[in-house]
């Protein structure tokens, strides 16, 4: 790490600047600038960003249909090819995207680290997906004297909207899925981040993405989000955020009248859980808790919110782990001691600290991880903290940060708990520590979630390797990383054609799409 913090240095005065990136210039009008502080250092611009208005997504929508069909016939390979270029781009860059991940994000070294590897992981991935499915047509049994074949390709438009907590990874792999299939893409990102997806956007120009192909247009959600998801030449959206959103934009396409019914890819919260039953090991349950819950200030969808504690073990873990909160540094995301970085901006903080004070008046604030008090002042800083929940059902939002909620359950509720998990709809990551295996079975019968954790923590999913997504109120899939997520950017064409009819002509039927 030591070599890579020095690299960093060299971006600790940079200044960064963006503004949307069309495909002709900056077009019409010209949007307000908007500064950007570090969320660590309250003090610090670490650049500027202009905002897209509404006559430049006119613009941007228009090019990205007109550039659509030419892109759409681009042979897969090339476009995979395209992909893989932005991968070494993004590795050549990986201690300017690092610098900015710090900066911009608050996002602590080892999270920048893995955040920017999962980006390229994602660009590798897609692209042996796309050639995997689009290479070649498939060919369909048929009966003698008829061929089947079917076919993929782009839908159109795809508009990506992405989040501030992965600005690399989650940014890139939406518009890397969505263009590898052959659709063009307006990017809007998370208002906290632009400065960072303006340079993966440059990147990807660098990588021989055409301009046309991918238009960055940065902006407030309100404003932006209704201009594109309300547009008839929209084909898809994908999006990553709250499930609040999500509505919002499922209301937005469907009121399109007389539009073309659009596919929505979203991937939204969690109100994740984990059961601890009394078989399972005290140091692993709290170090895959202290992992899960307070890794990037717990500013993950994936992240344990609420643990379950059989009351048989339930003292033991609490101990241990009160005591490794105590180890917990907070701190400068520079910093190589840093544990936990700030949360990323100051709404985020007030309203985590609002939660906190409303356990601590009911007393049941159990542990907080320490502060130090000039932190507190410099930036968006909240301690690590643990508190006493009755039921899941009390949790009425999902509260984006490191706050870890702890119910103690006696063996004899397990169903009721199983129950109350279910019943809040959501359905993302799941965790269960037990060395009893078939009491792991029977929990992971019952919940309905989408990424089940045995034994380990509940993040960081790795690409190819543990498909990632929810169901019910987490999400509409496919999983992000998995073989069936690129399926859902694609239209399919079947092409029978009597071969008898025609004599069986080879060359016909050679014929690509
Ligand atoms: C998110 O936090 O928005 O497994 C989703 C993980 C990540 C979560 C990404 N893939 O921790």
């Amino acid at each position: 790490l030591q070599p890579l913090q020095q690299a960093l240095q060299a971006w600790d005065l940079h200044y960064w600047q963006a503004r949307p990136l069309l495909a002709e210039g900056s077009g019409a009008g010209t949007g307000i600038n908007h500064p950007v502080l570090s969320p660590f250092d309250r003090r610090q611009q670490v650049g500027e960003v202009q905002w897209s208005t509404p006559e430049q997504v006119q613009q941007a929508l228009n090019s990205a249909e007109t550039a659509f069909p030419r892109w759409n016939a681009v042979p897969v390979a090339d476009r995979a090819a395209m992909l893989r270029r932005l991968a070494d781009l993004l590795e050549e860059h990986f201690a300017e995207l690092m610098a900015l991940c710090a900066r911009e994000a608050g996002k602590q070294l080892a999270d920048g680290i893995a955040e920017i590897r999962e980006a390229v992981d994602f660009c590798r991935y897609y692209a042996s997906q796309a050639e995997h499915h689009m290479g070649h047509p498939m060919r369909m049994p048929g009966p003698t004297g008829e061929s089947n074949e079917l076919y993929l390709s782009g839908r159109g438009v795809f508009v990506a909207i992405s989040p501030w907590n992965f600005p690399v990874a989650i940014f890139l792999g939406q518009i890397t899925a969505a263009l590898v299939t052959g659709n063009t893409v307006l990017a809007k990102p998370a208002e906290q981040t632009s400065l960072i997806a303006y340079r993966c956007v440059e990147l990807m120009y660098e990588a021989g993405v055409p301009r046309d192909v991918v238009q960055l247009l940065p902006g407030a959600g309100r404003e932006l989000g209704p201009l594109l998801t309300g547009d008839p030449r929209v084909a898809g959206v994908v999006f990553t955020g709250s499930t609040a959103t999500a509505w919002q934009i499922n209301l937005g396409l469907a009121q399109r009248q007389g539009a073309p019914l659009a596919a929505l890819i979203a991937e939204t919260g969690g109100q994740n859980a984990m059961v601890v039953d009394s078989t399972a090991l005290p140091e692993q349950v709290v170090a895959d808790v202290v992992e899960s819950a307070f890794a990037s200030a717990g500013q993950r969808c994936s992240a344990l919110r609420v643990l379950f504690l059989q009351e048989d073990i339930a003292e033991k873990v609490e101990t241990l782990l009160f005591g490794a909160m105590q180890e917990l540094q907070v701190g400068d995301p520079r910093d190589l001691a840093t544990d936990v970085g700030p949360v990323i901006d100051e709404t985020a903080r007030e309203k985590l600290l609002k939660h906190i004070e409303h356990y601590r008046q009911m007393k049941r604030l159990l542990a907080q991880a320490p502060v130090p008090e000039q932190l507190r002042e410099a930036g968006e800083f909240v301690a690590p903290t643990a508190l006493r929940l009755e039921s899941i059902g009390e949790l009425d939002q999902e509260h984006f940060g490191p706050v870890l909620h702890i119910a103690r359950y006696r063996a004899a509720d397990l169903d009721q708990v199983i129950d109350s998990i279910n019943r809040c709809g959501f359905g993302l990551t799941f965790g269960i520590q037990s060395r009893n295996e078939s009491f792991a079975a029977y929990i992971e019968g019952r919940v309905r979630v989408g990424n089940v954790y045995i034994n380990r923590n509940m993040i960081g999913a790795v690409v190819g390797v543990q498909p990632f997504g929810g169901m019910g109120l987490s999400g509409t899939g496919p999983k992000a990383g998995g073989p069936h997520y690129l399926l859902r950017f694609v239209t399919e064409r079947t092409r029978t054609i009597n071969t008898a009819a025609i004599g069986g002509n080879a060359s016909l039927l050679a014929q690509g799409d």
